[in-house]
């Protein structure tokens, strides 16, 4: 048995417990949600220097972060489906994609915390505006060249889906209104990936 440390609203978190139930290994783990809005909180702490989920622990006490190398990791357990291709320029074009939409999640994620951990005096419109811009600009960049739907997720559609979904959650979906296509491309997959609605946040 494997442990996740996670919560139910955090996108990375989501993005690796989409990719365990794809390649057929939730149930090879248990799931420990954590509070991250405890400072230094004591179990994340002792797993992970950074003190950020998700954090995978293995049956022998080791211990993998972040979400890439723990869903690298996942999809090496279990051959099929393949969610990160083996070699190639198609294997570094998806990890970038990964990379982009973690982008999202984290000027996503850092928006809310300038909200919730920073005193309203001391919160910078500059800083925020600085953050929105990255989250405006990546999905101008993705809706331009908005990925193709193939019925067959991979890892970066994997993670942008979970980014998507953290904009709705924690931003009001405000992203729809002017981003058909990725709006189209996220109905498909929640269609067709019932791993999607299971690990809906809350
Ligand atoms: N690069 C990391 C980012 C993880 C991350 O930012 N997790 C957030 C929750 S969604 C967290 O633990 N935040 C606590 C903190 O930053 O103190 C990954 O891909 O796993």
């Amino acid at each position: 048995m494997m442990t996740l440390l996670s919560a139910p609203a955090s996108p990375f978190g989501r993005k690796v417990k989409i990719t365990a139930k794809l390649k057929g290994l939730f149930d090879q783990l248990s799931v420990e949600n954590i509070d991250t809005s405890q400072p230094a909180n004591p179990v994340l702490k002792a797993r992970n220097p950074l003190q950020k989920i998700p954090v995978l622990i293995l049956a022998d006490g080791t211990e993998l972060y972040d979400s890439q190398v723990i869903c690298e990791y996942l999809d090496s357990l279990v051959a099929d489906p393949r969610l990160i291709p083996a070699s190639g320029m198609v294997r570094f074009k998806t990890l970038r994609r990964g990379a982009l939409a973690d982008g999202l999640m984290d000027a996503a994620v850092l928006l809310v915390y300038e909200q919730r951990f920073r005193p309203e005096a001391m919160r910078s419109e500059a800083w925020t505006a600085r953050q929105q811009s990255k989250i405006d600009q990546t999905l101008a960049h993705l809706e331009a060249q908005p990925p193709e739907w193939s019925g067959q997720p991979d890892y970066g559609d994997i993670t942008l889906a979970s980014a998507l979904g953290y904009l709705d959650f924690r931003h009001g979906g405000r992203w729809r209104s002017n981003h058909p296509a990725l709006v189209a491309w996220l109905g498909q997959f929640g269609q067709s990936i019932s791993a999607f609605d299971e690990t809906a946040p809350r």
